[in-house]
């Protein structure tokens, strides 16, 4: 492998041509230029709280009115928001590649809306769209649920009596948050992998199965920390199994922690809406 400007989109593409196992790693900054919030930039109703310190099975436990106001914001603006020139590009490589294989962290479903084959589409967080029943006695979990609103305590800000999408949080009572209707007494969750629960293990073994067919040439890494386990280890078990890694993020330099770049081979700093297209062409 010659050496390289590690910023040098034209080597890179050469690689690319070449490349037939691809595996692409990414984050809450692949829909960022969607209007989407990431997890440390998120603001808005939210500026006053941490926003990983809600995606916990124990802040459900306490504070379920929290949570619930914080999830169905994120439906309302992931359902309302459109792919972004880098989801169409990843969506493009996927039909033209059947060898390629997107994990995604995102639960917003702007990757599927873009076009993205469902086969080669690997979403290790769950979705927004999916929701399920809290009760140990049920097993209700209804997918593609589209409701802008899930009860009426949820509506949409402008839609509230408040008015007001910088307001506090409301304290609403559990009775009005969204309840089962198999069970009708469990309270309903959003479909998302939190802190300290287990990944989707179909999910998890289907990309296991890919993992293991063959040398993978290329991992891509867009628009994430990486440094959420377990998705965050795919980067170096592609660098093992002999891969090439491009990173493609906004804070390259100025994120100290960003996870992968030890493994680089490039480091594309900016917005991947704009740099994807032009090195996926
Ligand atoms: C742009 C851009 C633009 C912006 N263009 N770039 C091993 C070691 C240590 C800890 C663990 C371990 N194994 C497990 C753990 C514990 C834990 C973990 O990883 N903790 C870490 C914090 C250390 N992992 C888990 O608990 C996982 N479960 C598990 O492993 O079960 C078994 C087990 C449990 C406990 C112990 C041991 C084993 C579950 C993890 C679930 C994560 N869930 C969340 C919420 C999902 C639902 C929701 O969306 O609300 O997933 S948390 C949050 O982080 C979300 C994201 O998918 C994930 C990653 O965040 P991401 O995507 O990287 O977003 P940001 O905002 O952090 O970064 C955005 C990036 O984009 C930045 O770099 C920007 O610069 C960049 N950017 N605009 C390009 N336009």
């Amino acid at each position: 492998f010659i050496e390289h400007d590690p910023t040098d989109m034209n080597s890179f593409k050469a690689y690319l041509k070449q490349s037939k196992r691809i595996l692409a790693l990414c984050g809450a900054g692949l829909s960022a230029s969607s209007g989407l919030a990431t997890f440390r930039g998120a603001g808005g109703l939210w500026k006053t709280h941490d926003a990983m310190s809600l995606a916990t099975p124990n802040a459900f436990v306490k504070d379920p009115s929290l949570v619930w106001q914080f999830y169905s914001a994120r439906r309302q603006a992931a359902f309302s928001a459109k792919p972004n020139p880098a989801h169409l590009a990843l969506a493009a490589l996927a039909v033209k590649n059947s060898d390629f294989i997107t994990v995604t962290q995102n639960v917003d479903g702007l990757s599927p809306r873009a076009g993205h084959p469902p086969l080669q589409l690997q979403p290790v967080h769950g979705s927004l769209s999916t929701i399920k029943c809290t009760s140990v006695f049920c097993n209700y979990i209804q997918y593609d649920n589209y409701d802008m609103a899930l009860t009426p305590a949820l509506a949409p800000a402008p839609e509230r009596s408040s008015n007001d999408a910088e307001a506090a949080p409301a304290n609403i009572p559990v009775s009005d948050l969204p309840h089962c209707p198999k069970c009708t007494t469990g309270l309903l969750r959003p479909g998302v992998v939190w802190f300290g629960e287990s990944l989707p293990a179909h999910v998890l073994s289907e990309i296991d199965e890919w993992m293991e067919d063959g040398p993978i040439e290329l991992c891509l890494v867009i628009g994430t920390t990486g440094m959420v386990w377990p998705a965050a280890g795919y980067i170096g078990q592609c660098k093992e199994k002999g891969a090439r890694v491009a990173i493609i993020n906004m804070e390259i330099d100025d994120d100290p922690m960003l996870g992968g770049v030890e493994y680089a081979d490039w480091l594309f700093k900016g917005d991947c809406a704009q740099i994807l297209p032009q090195i996926l062409e």
